[in-house]
């Protein structure tokens, strides 16, 4: 299998990294084994929830993913997630953890930034009261900007004279210097295309090198911002000033202390909670017959805040829609490679769709049979219907994410 999407978890001290990391991971059914095979304590697999294949086949009675989970049709597809912890302001020039968490960094595909919304913490997580939360948001971009910036200007004079020694392009020798941040040829041509006009490298000024590096950021590293600890009374103004300020940013609202504690409750068969809405159910409202414990005075209180400071203000924790949000930001779509495509079976037995990868949408079906089968040779790709699909054609939701791949018999590795 290629390597995992990976959504890195970024954010001051006490902003709720590690809360949000637990809140996405402790999901309330049983799930499935993990899919990956290291799990450092900074690494969890979190689960993006999706319309699942079954649901369009009236499948869903006999959909039992191999990976995380499905429920009447909404799938939880494990995406890996990280706490990266350590970033303070000025970090690059190696306070706090120092450069630690830059090498996290390179392996994220995106960035959820948590910033404490509440202004309860100042910028470098001490308590306070009144901060301003629009200073982390713009610092935290700045210490990225400042770490590949100064990384490149180290040895921009000897990555100019080689580039024009070797009539290298423009390409290739970004290549070079970037390719260090998990960056491949396709992501750098995205992010040089950004960049009008665009001279011959050795042509380029302080300020042009600056564009290239923010040209860079916006695509190795797109960012939604998580505006938690919105329980708590000071944090709608703070968040009409975000707004108001960054209309473009794309952010959610979340509470994830509040969701992890539902999660919890639900764990403990106290409530049902249905994951990403404003639902939650007790005894009380669904009577004993429902399984569910007795409340004591204390957990009934808590649920009744719960209910009015987040779930009826703002609609649900956020905590879903913080992991949707970044899978659109991404353009991923869950793609479901299947053994049988009759029956969406998995070689024997009878339960359907077991496998279903993300994958970024108008990726070619035949870099998606590379993924998941490796180096084999590929005969065939067959969708829906038994149809043969093209190797050049593009995946997208509801086209091309059945797949079924045939390999040429006795044809391994090439
Ligand atoms: N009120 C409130 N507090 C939160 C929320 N999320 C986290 N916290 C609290 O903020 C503090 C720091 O959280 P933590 O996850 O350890 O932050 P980290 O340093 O970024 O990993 C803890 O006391 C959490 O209980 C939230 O949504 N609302
Ligand atoms: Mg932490």
């Amino acid at each position: 299998m290629g390597r995992e999407t990976v959504v890195a978890l970024v954010g001051k001290p006490s902003s709720g990294k590690s809360t949000t990391l637990n809140s996405l991971t402790s999901a309330q059914a049983k799930v499935g084994a993990f899919p990956f095979t290291t799990i450092e304590p900074n690494k969890a697999s979190g689960f993006l929830e999706v319309e699942c294949a079954c649901s369009r086949f009236g499948k869903s009675e006999s959909c039992k993913p191999n990976y995380g989970y499905c429920r009447g049709g909404k799938r939880g597809v494990p995406i890996m997630l990280l706490d990266v912890a350590g970033l303070v302001p000025n970090a690059h020039l190696g306070r706090g953890l120092g450069n630690k968490f830059l090498s996290d960094l390179t392996e994220a595909d995106c960035l959820i930034h948590i910033v404490d919304v509440s202004g309860t913490t100042d910028a470098e997580g001490k308590a306070t009261r009144g901060y301003d939360p629009l200073n982390d948001i713009e610092w935290l971009q700045d210490e990225i900007f400042h770490w590949i910036l100064g990384n490149l200007m180290e040895k921009w004079g000897s990555v100019v004279r080689r580039h024009t020694s070797t009539k290298s392009s423009t390409l290739e020798t970004l290549r070079q210097q970037l390719g260090g941040y998990n960056a491949n040829k396709e992501l750098i041509a995205r992010a040089l295309d950004l960049v009008n006009p665009l001279p011959p490298l050795q042509e380029w000024d302080n300020a042009k090198i600056e564009e290239v590096v923010r040209a860079f950021m916006d695509v190795k590293f797109p960012t939604v911002l998580s505006l938690n600890k919105m329980d708590h009374p000071d944090s709608d103004k703070n968040v009409s000033k975000i707004i108001l300020k960054h209309p473009k940013l794309r952010c959610v609202l979340t509470s994830s202390i509040t969701e992890v504690f539902l999660r919890k409750l639900a764990s403990q068969n106290y409530i049902k909670y249905d994951l990403g809405t404003e639902f939650i159910d007790t005894i009380d409202d669904l009577g004993p017959e429902s399984g569910l414990k007795p409340l004591d005075d204390k957990i009934r209180n808590r649920i009744e805040n719960i209910r009015d400071l987040v779930l009826y203000r703002f609609g649900s924790t956020g905590l879903v829609q913080l992991l949707q949000e970044a899978a659109n930001l991404l353009d991923l779509v869950p793609v479901y490679p299947v053994r049988n495509i009759n029956t969406f079976t998995g070689g024997s037995g009878e339960y359907v769709f077991r496998d279903c990868v993300l994958i970024k949408k108008g990726t070619p079906v035949i870099s998606v049979a590379r993924k998941i089968m490796g180096e084999v040779t590929i005969a065939s790709i067959e969708g829906v219907g038994g149809t043969r699909v093209g190797e050049e054609d593009t995946v997208d939701v509801g086209k091309n994410d059945i797949l079924s791949f045939k390999i040429v018999p006795g044809g391994g590795a090439h």
